[in-house]
Parts: C-alpha cells; structure tokens; sequence
C-alpha cells in the first residue's frame, strides 16, 4: 500500500520540494495550511503539484487543528517544516515566533503521541541554534547559542523533539539544516533578494540593491538536494538528529558577485549598504559538518553555490521578463 505523509509548511520552499519529491516516490501527501486571506500556492503551482495534494486547514498555534488533520490523514510520516522562518521578523514578532516555532513543535508531538505513536517525525531544525558559534565546524555535538527570538524558539523545538523520542519512543528526527535556497525561496531572504535584483537591474527595471552585513558568511546549499536528507531521515531505522550542509562557506559579498557576474555587472556599481538591514545581534558565520549525514544517510550536497545562484537569476530573469 502506499505510505502517506502530512507536512505542515507545505506553501513554503522546502514545503513544495518535499511534496514533490513524495509524490514522485509514490506517496500520498496531505498538506497543513493556515488560513491566508490570500493565496499561498503560487510554488506548488510552479512544480505542477498543487492539484495532486489533500489539503488540511490547521495552524500549528492550535493544537486541536493538528489532532484533526492527524485523524484525517493518518500519515506514516509527518514533516514539520511549518515556522515563521524569517529571522529578520523574529524580533518584531517574537511571541508569535516562539507560539509558532516552539511551542508549534509541542502541538505536533503531543497529537502524535496521543492519537498516533507509530508516525514517524521530522522537525525543521536549523543551523540558527549554533548562533554565535561555539565551533569552527558545527556538527551534531557542537553547543548551541541562538543569537534571535527564531533561533531560541527553534532551539526549543529541537530539545522537544530530542525529549518526545527519548521519553516516549516516539521516531522523531531533527534535521539540523544550513540555509538552503532555491527559485522558489522567499523574497525576504537575502540570496533571492539578490538574484531578483540582480535580474531586474539587468533588465532596467531596478538601479540598486540594499542590503545590511554583506561580510556574513553562511554554508548555503539548494534546497532540493536537502529534502531528500529529510526524507532518508525518516526511512532510518532509528530515529537520531543531523547536520545537513555543504560544508563550504561564502561571504553575502561573494555570493553578490556570482548573481551580478552572471548577467555581466559589477555589484560594487549597484550595491548600497543600508544600516535598516542590519540585525541586532548578527550570526557572523556558519559552516556544517555534514560527515554523519554523509556516513549514515549517504547523503550529499549535489549543488554547487555557482550552480545554485546561476539557477535563480536565470528564473528571476524570466519572471521579470514576463511581468
Ligand atoms: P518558508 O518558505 O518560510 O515556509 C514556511 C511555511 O510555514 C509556509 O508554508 C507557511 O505558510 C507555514 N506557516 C507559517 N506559520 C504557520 C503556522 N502558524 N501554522 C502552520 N504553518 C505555518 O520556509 P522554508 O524555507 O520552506 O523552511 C521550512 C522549515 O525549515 C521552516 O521551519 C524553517 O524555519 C526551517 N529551516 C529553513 C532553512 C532554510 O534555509 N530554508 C534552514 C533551516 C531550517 P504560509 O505560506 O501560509 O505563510
Ligand atoms: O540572511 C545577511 C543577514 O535572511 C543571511 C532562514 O531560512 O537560514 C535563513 O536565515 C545573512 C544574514 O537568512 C541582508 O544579516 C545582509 O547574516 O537570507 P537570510 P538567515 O537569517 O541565515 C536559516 C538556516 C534559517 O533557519 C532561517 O529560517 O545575510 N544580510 N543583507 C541580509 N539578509 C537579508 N534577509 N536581507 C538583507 O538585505
């Protein structure tokens, strides 16, 4: 018979790959999505799935939504990617944050425990927790120190996670994910911001680009390739945490001149620095170890950082070019 999966965040990034990749394999996928005044669908639409998914109204703030789209769907696996996952807002909304991506995770165990033991779980975790590194390479054993309301609300997501498993057996996995983009990321997020920018000074519709702290480092991989660590996750025996990274780190500098490069400019001639982008407490750097993924799920990045932004700007140029 075929398995079945619930994943909550199914309109966002990771969200849309995943179904797809489930899909291919088979799977019938239910989808959690909150209530929107307007349409949030626009990525499953791009994969030409979003009539191939049963849709469930929830939000991962109520609880007894959760419970009811547990006996609806009755998942083999469940895949908790649904978050307020932009950091930049965390400080402007941190309850909602620490409702969403903390207590969110609590809701979601407690109806799996309760209603259906033999699930099998999978929480979003993120390389946000290592924070102000503790680690040149942070892997599954290096400390953490979240350094914004998102990473402490994820930091106890991950621990409740961790907790369901040991105190109830339950086969729950974290997935401790670097940043990972796509052309479908979110427009917030500072890789798509760039390759959209990118696109549209090329094609005379913009003439700057504002960013904050472009001397950040993150170990950016495409989120294509890490949904499937997501996926073998669960297909494991045992239920355990992991680090999924490319292992190789980049300045949002550097990561400026591949887009601009591509579509033959310079960044320096676009690029303005604006101190409203700026965080108040910055994650300088981060770098994964991704040696247990790679050991124990034989699972690695397939996408260069090149690759990945020559990808995005090529789809930002042509959705700007159809505008
Ligand atoms: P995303 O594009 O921002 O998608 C977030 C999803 O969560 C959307 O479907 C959103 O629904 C949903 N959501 C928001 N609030 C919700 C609520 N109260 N109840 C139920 N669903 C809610 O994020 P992503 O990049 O795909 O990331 C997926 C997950 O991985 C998130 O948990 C994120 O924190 C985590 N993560 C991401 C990265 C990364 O680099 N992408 C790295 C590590 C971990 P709407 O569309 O209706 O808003
Ligand atoms: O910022 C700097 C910014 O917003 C990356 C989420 O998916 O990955 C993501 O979180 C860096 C930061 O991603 C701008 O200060 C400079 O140092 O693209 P971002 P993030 O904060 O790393 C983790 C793993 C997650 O879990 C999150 O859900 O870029 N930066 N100038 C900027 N960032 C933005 N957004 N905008 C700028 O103008």
């Amino acid at each position: 018979m075929a398995k079945s999966a619930l994943i909550t965040g199914i309109t966002g990034q990771d969200g849309a790959y995943l179904a797809k990749l489930l899909l291919d394999k088979g799977y019938q996928v239910y989808g959690l999505v909150a209530r929107r005044s307007s349409d949030t669908r626009w990525r499953l639409r791009e994969l030409g799935i979003e009539g191939d998914i049963q849709y469930l109204e929830g939000d991962l703030a109520d609880g007894s939504s959760l419970q009811r789209a547990l006996l609806k769907a009755r998942p083999d696996e469940v895949y908790n990617l649904g978050a307020q996952s932009f950091v930049g807002s965390s400080w402007d909304q941190p309850i909602i944050t620490g409702v969403v991506d903390g207590l969110g995770v609590t809701h979601l165990l407690e109806a799996i425990r309760q209603l259906s033991p033999d699930t099998r779980f999978y929480q979003a975790s993120t390389s946000e927790m290592f924070g102000l590194i503790q680690a040149e390479r942070q892997d599954e054993n290096t400390p953490f120190y979240p350094r914004s309301p998102y990473g402490v609300a994820k930091l106890y997501g991950h621990w409740i996670t961790v907790n369901y498993r040991e105190s109830f057996k339950l086969h729950a996995s974290s997935g401790i994910l670097f940043n990972h983009e796509s052309p479908l990321r979110g427009i917030e997020f500072v890789t798509r911001k760039v390759t959209d920018a990118a696109a549209r000074i090329k094609l005379g519709k913009q003439k700057e680009l504002r960013l904050g702290n472009i001397d950040a480092k993150r170990d950016w991989g495409f989120a294509g390739d890490y949904v499937e660590a997501m996926w073998l996750m669960l297909q494991q025996e045992q239920a355990d945490d992991y680090v999924v990274a490319t292992g190789i780190t980049t300045t949002v500098r550097d990561m400026c001149e591949l887009a601009f490069t591509h579509v033959g400019l310079n960044y320096r001639d676009h690029v303005v620095i604006d101190p409203q982008f700026f965080r108040p407490a910055e994650v300088d750097v981060l770098l994964g170890n991704p040696d247990k993924a790679r050991a124990k799920l034989n699972w690695q990045a397939q996408t260069s950082l090149a690759q990945l932004i020559e990808m995005m700007v090529e789809a930002d140029l042509r959705r700007v070019g159809r505008e």
